[in-house]
C-alpha cells in the first residue's frame, strides 16, 4: 500500500524577519485539524533556540532541531539521516521547515526532490518572510542567500509592516516585481501567514537563481567542505559550554549553561540592550534564560529592536549571537558579562 506523501513547506526568510513566530501561528491549525505536525528547524549557529521555543509553544508538535549551518552542506548528512528518521518514526500529518536566515532554499528543495524523500514528502509552495524596513540594495547585493530566497518563494509575506515605513513597502514590492511572478505578496505583521498557502503547490518552472550562479554558495548537494566551520567547541569555565562557528560572511558564538543556572532579568536586559553599542552591531541575538525566581525568559534581538517574552521551561539556558565577521565584538567579553549575569539573588 502507497502511503500519502506528507506535505511540506518550507518557511525562508532572512535572519530574524519571523519564521518561527510564523510557524508558531500557523500551529492552531494543527490542533484545529486534530492533526500531528512536525517542524524542522534549522539553525546557523551550533547552540539552538529556535527548537525550545518550537517545543515550548506546543507539547504535542514534534520539533526536529538542526543547528549549525545549512541543511543542505554543513549539516547535509545530519538532515540526510534525521528526516528519514522523523518521516519513519513519526509520520507525521504535515512538515514545516524553517531553514537558516542565511540558508539557501534552493539547495533544501534539491535535497527533498532525492529519491527517498520525494516519494515521502509532497513539497508545496515555499513562503518567505521578508523584513521590508531592512531591505536594501546593500544587502540584495552583498548576500546572495537574501536574493535567492526572494527569487526561489511562491509567496512573499512582506513581515513587520507595524515597523515598516510606507516608502520602504514601496521600494520592496518594486524590487519584487522584476522577479518571476509569485503566487502572492501579502503584507503583515507577527507573521500572520494564510494557512492555505501550506497547500499551494511549488512552482517548479522557476529555476533556482543559484544553480544558475554558481559562485555564491557551493551547493552541488554531495558533503562537501562546510559553508560553517566550527571553530571552537569549548568549555569556557568548568561546566559553561561556547560554540563558535563561521560561515556566509557571519560569525556565530553561543553558549549553553547548567540546566539549574539562574540569571538576573536586570542584567541580562542591560546585557542585550548594550549590544549595538561601541561601532559593534550584533546582527541577531537571541536566548532563553532562567531567571532567578524560577520563570523563563526569551530574549529576541532581530533588525535593532529588543523583545522579552515569558516562555515555558526549558532544559537548560542558551543564547546565541550572530555578527558579521568584518564587524566583531569581543567573544570575551561577551562572556564575562553573560557569567556575571548569572545572579540568584535578584
Ligand atoms: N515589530 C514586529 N516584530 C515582529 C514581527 N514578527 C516577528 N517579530 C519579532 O521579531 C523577532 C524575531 O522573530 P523570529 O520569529 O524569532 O524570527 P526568525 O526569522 O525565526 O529568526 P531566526 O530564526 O533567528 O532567523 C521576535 O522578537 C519577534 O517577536 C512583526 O510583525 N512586527
Ligand atoms: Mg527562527
Amino acid at each position: 500500500m502507497t502511503q500519502k506523501r506528507i506535505p511540506t513547506s518550507i518557511i525562508s526568510g532572512f535572519l530574524g524577519v519571523g519564521k518561527t513566530t510564523a510557524i508558531i501561528n500557523l500551529l492552531a491549525q494543527q490542533q484545529a485539524r486534530g492533526e500531528r505536525w512536525a517542524v524542522l528547524v534549522n539553525e546557523f549557529g551550533e547552540v539552538g533556540i529556535d527548537g525550545a521555543v518550537l517545543q515550548g509553544s506546543d507539547d504535542q508538535l514534534t520539533v526536529q532541531e538542526i543547528p549549525g549551518g545549512c541543511i543542505c552542506c554543513t549539516v547535509g548528512m545530519h538532515f540526510q539521516v534525521a528526516l528519514p528518521r522523523l518521516i519513519r518514526t513519526v509520520r507525521p500529518d504535515r512538515l514545516l521547515i524553517e531553514p537558516t536566515g542565511v540558508g539557501h532554499p534552493s539547495g533544501i528543495l534539491n535535497t527533498l526532490r532525492n529519491e527517498f524523500l520525494s516519494q515521502a514528502l509532497q513539497v508545496n509552495a515555499t513562503i518567505c518572510l521578508a523584513d521590508p524596513q531592512q531591505f536594501s540594495q546593500d544587502l540584495l547585493e552583498n548576500s546572495p542567500v537574501y536574493y535567492d530566497q526572494l527569487y526561489l518563494a511562491d509567496i512573499v509575506a512582506l513581515n513587520k509592516c507595524d515597523v515598516a515605513e510606507a516608502e520602504k513597502i514601496a521600494e520592496m514590492r518594486e524590487f519584487l516585481a522584476t522577479l518571476p511572478p509569485k503566487q502572492a505578496i501579502v503584507e503583515t505583521t507577527q507573521g500572520q501567514l494564510d494557512p492555505a498557502w501550506l497547500d499551494l503547490p511549488l512552482q517548479t518552472e522557476r529555476l533556482p537563481s543559484y544553480l544558475v550562479n554558481q559562485q555564491t554558495h557551493d551547493h552541488d548537494h554531495e558533503p562537501k567542505a562546510p559553508n560553517v566551520e566550527v571553530l571552537s567547541q569549548l568549555q569556557s569555565t568548568s561546566d559553561v559550554q561556547r560554540f563558535e562557528s563561521k560561515g556566509e560572511g557571519r560569525h556565530a558564538c553561543g553558549w549553553i549553561f547548567p540546566p539549574h543556572t539562574q540569571f538576573s532579568e536586570a542584567a541580562l536586559t542591560a546585557l542585550f540592550a548594550r549590544l549595538s553599542k561601541d561601532g559593534v552591531d550584533i546582527e541577531r541575538a537571541k536566548g532563553i534564560f532562567q531567571l532567578s525566581d524560577g520563570d523563563w525568559l526569551l530574549f529576541n534581538r532581530a533588525g535593532g529592536r529588543l523583545e522579552m517574552q515569558a516562555v515555558k521551561q526549558s532544559k537548560d539556558s542558551r543564547v546565541e549571537f550572530i555578527a558579521a565577521t568584518g564587524n566583531l565584538p569581543d567573544w570575551n567579553a561577551l562572556e564575562t558579562a553573560l557569567l556575571a549575569a548569572q545572579n540568584p539573588h535578584e
